[in-house]
């Protein structure tokens, strides 16, 4: 049995709680995912075409079925499926970027009390790359405007989407060559629906190269107003208040005795609010009344990033804890929004005494309780949620919270904060990284981000990738669940940098102080990561464009169309990107090329696939390599190669 779940999770109290999950007979992802194999393996291919009835169409090997119904090729098959994702995942960003924009504005007119301008100094900075006007004018008739600006980035038809004028001079001249330059956040979301009807865009390289624009339009334009806005909102993580935040993180983040709300999805929106409330001295009185000694509020997912990096939230796990968290039976409630919420939810929380609560009117569910949220009135609706969690309490049955050591992680490093961390107030600036890259104690930077999938070891390959890549001085920066995984496993402490790291990156965290990974947030704060590569090339002395930096991107047990739209716009700012588990692009030898080949020589970055985390690590690495040696900055520093010792050493968790 423990053989079995070891082979399902690498979280040692998720194995013991899926354990008792299986026990309580209830059935989770790992079990339907069983049920599903073998999987379609024209689907995982993506030679599977449903986009029109004379289909489904699917292309096979025998000639016989070498094109679709309508004629359409492998190619075009695929690359239209794939073009797809990317919508996909940049729709859901940027409706998430849109939201936050609207409650800017209500917030600054005044119409949503509990929301107000906390970061000010972030306000001034999006205000000037919108050229809104700030003389004279109050806090919130600037935001106002900016919130304004921002919204009308999603429906502008022409010119082009305004952050993209961040990126270094040369990453936006090679975008306007390649017509790439996204004019609106929605309208090449709508494009690339349009293009990929039957019979409309049959040249893969061309629904590829829509794809860099829709894709830019999310990490460049959604989800770097979400990321902006937000901060403008919540305040920026870490420099705010000059230190970054300190949370724990796993299934031992929920307490025995205490009220257990879990804000589980994507946007801050809500779960600032919720946070506000379970802290209001009635609310807890009202929670001691109950027989608990307080509230403990916890995250999931991508909200349990923003709270953390914001206001120290603690984490209790990552995508595929979800239906785990509730079969500890210590969970009240469960309240979530969007994104990454399992249909499962309700049916799985049906075994015991937690509600679970939906809260927008775009993610409902069967078997769920819904409070809407209004922002309007959000106060008022965190207390009814939670006064509902409140009352649930008596209710628990069996509780089974595992035992675990604490694991705290370090949380908040977004490019301010790196900014100030290496620099200090007075001289902030990425030139000390920048100087510890050329002088070789760092060899590069990777970002290490995306979800979890049942195909793979519940947070194996992440840990184990970051690990070897910390081991030959990889400076790690993390998002999504990517940044949970690690941060269970102890790897966002500084004490992190003596066990694991490599000796130049060692010394550079000791002497800064810093973990060896650092969490910079949710998946829409990847584009946190686009802009210290920008800062980074405006520095100096590593290149002029993002795609000469030592940099690397992965996301080694992605799943989620969001994925793909983030790795496309990291490829097409210039990044070299591997993904794991799988790409739906196999089936198209053609297609596979494109990304994973020809790209480079038109955005500087490509696509890759690995499976296996240590030669993942052995391809950034070289990746890595390859650009210093492009720099003139070769430390001479061959890779390390993990020895059986090491790797024994490594996997004692
Ligand atoms: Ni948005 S998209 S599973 S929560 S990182 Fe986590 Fe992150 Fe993937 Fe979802
Ligand atoms: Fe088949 Fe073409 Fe229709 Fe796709 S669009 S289902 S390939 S006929």
């Amino acid at each position: 049995m423990a053989e079995e779940l070891k082979k399902k999770t690498s979280d040692a109290a998720g194995q013991s709680i899926l354990e008792k999950a299986q026990a309580d007979g209830v059935k989770t992802v790992w079990d339907r995912y069983e049920a599903m194999t073998p999987q379609c393996k024209w689907g995982q291919d993506g030679v599977c075409c449903r986009i029109c009835y004379m289909g489904p169409c699917r292309i096979g090997p025998s000639a016989k079925r070498d094109r679709g119904i309508c004629g359409a090729t492998v190619d075009t098959i695929v690359a239209r499926n794939f073009a797809r994702m990317i919508a996909g995942g940049a729709a859901a960003h940027s409706d998430h970027g849109r939201d936050v924009a609207e409650i800017l504005i209500a917030a600054a007119r005044g119409e949503a009390p509990g929301y107000e301008i906390r970061d000010e100094k972030k306000l001034m900075s999006v205000a000037a790359v919108y050229g809104v006007p700030v003389k004279d004018r109050s806090v919130n008739e600037i935001a106002e405007d900016v919130g304004k600006a921002a919204l009308a980035e999603f429906g502008q038809q022409e010119g082009e989407v305004k952050f993209t004028s961040r990126a270094p001079e040369r990453r936006l001249a090679l975008w306007r060559r390649h017509g790439i330059v996204p004019r609106g956040v929605d309208r090449e979301i709508v494009e690339t629906m349009h293009r990929t009807h039957i019979g409309v865009d049959q040249d893969y390289r061309n629904i590829l190269m829509h794809g860099c624009r829709t894709a830019i339009g999310d990490g460049w334009g959604g989800s770097m107003i979400a990321t902006e806005l937000q901060d403008i909102l919540f305040g920026t993580p870490g420099s705010l208040y000059k230190q970054p935040s300190i949370g724990t993180m796993g299934l031992g983040a929920l307490k025995k005795d205490e009220v257990n709300v879990v804000v589980h999805g994507h946007e801050p929106i809500l779960s600032e609010t919720i946070v506000t409330v379970a802290q209001d001295p009635e609310m807890i009185e009202m929670a001691k009344r109950a027989g608990a000694k307080g509230i403990n509020l916890t995250g999931m997912c991508c909200t349990a990033n923003e709270v953390l990096l914001r206001q120290g939230i603690s984490i209790a796990g990552d995508f595929l804890m979800q239906e785990l968290a509730i079969a500890t039976g210590a969970v009240e409630t469960m309240v979530v929004d969007v994104q990454c919420i399992m249909s499962s939810l309700p049916e799985v929380a049906s075994h015991y005494h937690t509600k679970v609560v939906t809260t927008s009117p775009k993610g409902k569910m069967v078997g769920a309780t819904h409070v809407e949220f209004d922002e309007h009135d959000a106060l008022n609706s965190a207390k009814e949620i939670m006064k509902m969690a409140i009352e649930n309490f008596s209710n628990r049955g069996e509780v089974n919270i595992p035992e675990q050591c604490e694991t705290n992680a370090i949380a908040g490093f977004t490019h301010e904060y790196i900014n100030y961390m290496l620099g200090g107030s007075f001289r902030a600036s990425y030139w000390p990284l920048n100087d510890n890259i050329i002088n070789g104690r760092i060899r590069g930077i990777a970002g290490v981000v995306g979800c979890n999938n049942p195909k793979v070891i519940h947070d194996e390959v992440h840990v184990n990738l970051v690990k070897e890549l910390i081991a030959n001085d990889v400076l790690v920066v993390q998002t999504g669940c990517s940044a949970i995984a690690c941060g269970k496993d102890n790897l966002m402490l500084p004490e992190a940098a003596m066990e694991y790291a490599g000796p130049g990156l060692r010394e550079v965290c000791e002497a800064v102080g810093i973990p060896p990974v650092l969490h910079s947030g949710s998946c829409v704060d990847n584009s946190r990561i686009l802009i210290a590569a920008s800062e980074m090339v405006k520095a100096g002395g590593l290149g002029e464009d993002i795609s000469d930096l030592p940099v690397a991107g992965a996301a080694p047990e992605w799943m989620s169309e969001k994925a793909i739209s983030i790795g496309h716009y990291f490829v097409s700012s210039g990044v070299y990107t591997v993904f794991g588990v799988g790409m739906p692009i196999m089936g198209s030898e053609n297609v596979t090329n494109f990304l994973f080949n020809e790209l480079e020589d038109i955005v500087g970055g490509k696509w890759d696939l690995e499976l296996d985390p240590s030669k993942m690590a052995a391809k950034i690495v070289d990746h890595i390599n390859k650009k210093r040696k492009a720099l003139g900055i070769e430390a001479g520093k061959e890779r390390v190669l993990y020895d059986m010792e090491m790797r024994r050493e490594i996997e004692v968790v």
